[in-house]
This record gives structure tokens, sequence and C-alpha cells, in this order.
């Protein structure tokens, strides 16, 4: 009976909300205790002990060389482009990001130039990124959204022919694996997200990694004012401050300890809600159906047939479950990008589709068979529910 879905009257299905992005955390009590050690000594930022160790324990963790921590993930993009870039041009990024990867590319003074991407991995499309190179192209900026790498090869094959730097934004793909290789190690360098609501999170935070040793030296400059990093006053251009503070790092090098936690209940969740709909018109983003990578399970994307991605939202959020849209509008349909007439269908239909739905260590599976269960019901009554709210407004 629709009279008892929360949205139309009825009880809510959970007491308190479900969230997407829910922090996954180390024990409360590991943490207050080291952040009483770091208020003892006084030391709280500029290159401490805790963002030393940071770095060394993401550098083995991604098996990488370099690992540079930055405040953010937005300032770790704007230092990557400056880093790589000459000081103005184009870049190549999906329209189907977070608004964060074309404004850092702006805020520095690049173009971004949006590509259409591929319908099933929602990653850009190389094909079409090629056809938008023009002279004035600076840089490739590849997004490996959801987790699930891009097409490596393919676009550093576009790099190469074109001479271009091919750099990633890996937000969402901290923990995941391409070839049995962690993300981290490819293009010329990546850039990853610590955001309270990504996989691994220092709260606030970020990191760039790579394997090549100048680019790390100039990571490391830029991240610094532009500092040599001798202990002198001297610098070699502009820099910025994106340095993380020994609070964040120490948090982040807890985190790192339960990685392991983390994604085995992602997977536990990802397969349950799989399970539970892989029948129905609520289709699950496939984190399984490539073997050459391993995902990190932290987003659970469903598409949907029959039934509006805004009118499910709604319907689940009256009932405490706080799914999102991602990434919608997208980023050509938005200030200041939206001027120019792009034609990206492949990214109107998935950013019209999508939905994410709760998980991580705050979600349970139980949890999730009940949210399940309301999706299906939604889906199959799709029509009732959306006239129901038509005649309600
Ligand atoms: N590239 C990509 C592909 C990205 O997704 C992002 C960031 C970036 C680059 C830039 O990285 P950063 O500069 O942010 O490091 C969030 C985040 O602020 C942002 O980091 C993230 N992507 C973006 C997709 O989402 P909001 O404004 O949508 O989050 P908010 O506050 O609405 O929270 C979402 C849900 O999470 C809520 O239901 C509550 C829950 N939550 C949130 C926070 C902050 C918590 O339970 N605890 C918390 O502390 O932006």
């Amino acid at each position: 009976m629709i009279e008892q879905l929360a949205i139309f009257g009825g009880e809510p299905t959970f007491e308190k909300p479900l969230h997407v992005g829910r922090p996954n955390l180390a024990p409360t009590r590991d943490i207050l205790d080291v952040f009483a050690g770091i208020l003892e000594c006084k030391w709280l930022t500029n290159n401490g002990g805790w963002v030393h160790r940071l770095e060394a324990d993401i550098k083995r963790y991604l098996d990488v060389k370099h690992c540079v921590v930055v405040a953010n993930g937005t300032l770790g993009l704007e230092i990557a482009a400056r880093a790589l870039m000459p000081e103005h041009g184009e870049v190549i990024v999906p329209s189907f990001t977070f608004v964060a990867t074309p404004n850092a590319l702006a805020w520095q003074g690049y173009k971004p130039v949006f590509a259409d991407i591929n319908p099933k991995t929602h990653v850009l499309d190389p094909v079409d990124l090629e056809a938008r190179i023009t002279d004035d192209t600076v840089g490739i900026l590849g997004v490996h959204t959801w987790g699930t790498p891009c097409e490596i090869e393919a676009l550093t094959a576009i790099a190469v022919r074109h001479k271009l730097p091919l750099f990633f934004d890996a937000a969402h793909a901290f923990g995941c694996k391409y070839r049995g290789q962690s993300i981290g190690n490819f293009g010329r360098c990546e850039v990853f997200s610590f955001h309270a609501t990504k996989f691994f999170n220092t709260a606030e935070g970020g990191a760039i990694t790579t394997n090549d040793d100048q680019l790390a030296k100039k990571l490391r400059e830029l991240r610094n004012f532009g500092f040599i990093g001798d202990g002198s006053q001297t610098t070699t251009g502009v820099g910025i401050n994106a340095k993380m503070s020994e609070l964040h790092a120490a948090v982040g090098v807890l985190n790192l300890t339960e990685i392991k936690t983390f994604v085995d209940r992602n997977q536990i969740n990802y397969c349950r809600y799989w399970y539970n709909l892989w029948h129905t018109g609520a289709h699950v983003y496939s984190h399984e159906s490539q073997t050459t990578y391993r995902s990190n399970f932290q987003y659970v994307v469903v598409e949907l047939d029959g039934l509006s991605a805004d009118t499910l939202v709604k319907v689940l959020h009256a009932e405490n479950i706080l799914a999102r849209r991602y990434f919608s509008p997208p980023c050509h349909k938005v200030a200041p990008y939206n001027q120019e007439g792009y034609y990206l269908p492949v990214t109107k239909a998935v950013s019209n589709r999508v939905i994410v739905l709760p998980t991580g260590m705050a979600v349970m599976r139980q949890d999730v068979d009940k949210i399940c269960e309301l999706i299906l019901y939604c889906v199959e009554h799709g029509d009732e529910i959306s006239k129901e709210l038509d005649d309600a407004n």
C-alpha cells in the first residue's frame, strides 16, 4: 500500500538517517589518545612527524615512490596542474565529475574542455576525448569515477601521441587496483581526496602520488609557498599553502590501519545490494564485471528504469535513507561552464538516471535488505507513486 510510505504519511523505515558518505573511522579512543600526544608536544603543522608517517604509510600501501599529502584534494589538483602544464591552455576532463575537478583547473587559469564518458563504466571515452584535442590543449585530466580506473592504456597512448601530460583525479579511488597495481601509480601523477565522505579520510585532506622524482620535488615546493625545502627562505616561484596539519595526518595514519575492515564491509554491502536488486529495474553498477580492476566498493550506484531518480530520492529521504544524486547536473550544465553548447549525450543520460545509496561502516547488511525492499516496491509501483506525488503538488 503506497500510503504506508513515509512520504505519504507512514512511519519512516529508519529512525535515524542513513547517509551516503558517513566517515569510516578508527576507534574514537585511539584518535583521542593520539590527539592528546600531539597537543602535549605542541607540534601542530609544517612537515611534522605525523605527516611524514602518513606519507610513508601511504607509499607502502600503494607501492608508489612518492606521496605528497595536502590539505584537500582540490589543492592537490591545482598543484599538480601547475607542476605539469604551462600557465594557460585547455585541459580535457569529463563533465561527469564533482565540480572541484574543473574548478581546480579554472582557478589556476586553465580552460576545462569537457569530454563524454563510456555508458557502462562512466569514465572518459577515449575517442570523444581525442576528438576534442586542439592546438590549445595542454593536458588531460582523467577521473577514476566510482573508483573505476580510466581506460589507462588508451589514455596514455593518446597523451603520448599528442605529447600531453596525463594525470588523474583519483578522489574516489583510494585502495583500488588496476591490473594488480594500486591506483596512485598511473599517469604523471594521481590526486586523492581524503575528505570525510571518502573511502579513506583524514577529515579534510588529500595526496598526490607519483613515481617521478623531479615532479615530487616540485610538488613539495608548490605545497609550501614555493620554498625549496632546505630550511632557507629561498623560493623557486609562486607556491601556495597546501600543507596538512598533524591532527589530520594522525587521523589518516590510524584510519589506514583499519582499511581492510572498511573495504570488507563495503564489499559485503555491495554484494547484498547486487543480490537483492540484480533482477529488477534498479540496475546496480557493476564493480565486478571487469577482472582488470579491484574496487573499494565505496559507491553503490544504481541506474533506474521506469522511475525518475528525483522521485526515488524523495521517497527514500522520507524513509531516512539519504540517497544522493551524482553528478546531477553535470559540470557543463553549471556556471561558469554552461555558457558553451556541449553535446555530451552519455553524460546527460547517466546523470539523469544515477543515484548513490548508503554504505560504509555505518550500514549493516539488514539495513541494505530494508533499503532494497523499498526500492523494489518503488520500482514496481513507480507510476502510482509518481501520480500521487504529482497530485499532491
Ligand atoms: N574530485 C572528485 C571526483 C571529488 O568527488 C571531490 C570531492 C574532489 C575532486 C575534491 O576533493 P576535496 O577538495 O573535497 O578533498 C562532498 C565533499 O565535500 C567533497 O569532498 C566530495 N568530492 C563531494 C562529492 O561531496 P558535499 O557538500 O556534497 O557533502 P555533504 O556535506 O553534503 O555530506 C554528504 C553526506 O555525508 C551527508 O549525508 C552527511 C555525510 N557526512 C558528511 C560530512 C562532511 C557525514 O556524515 N560526516 C561529515 O563529516 O561534498
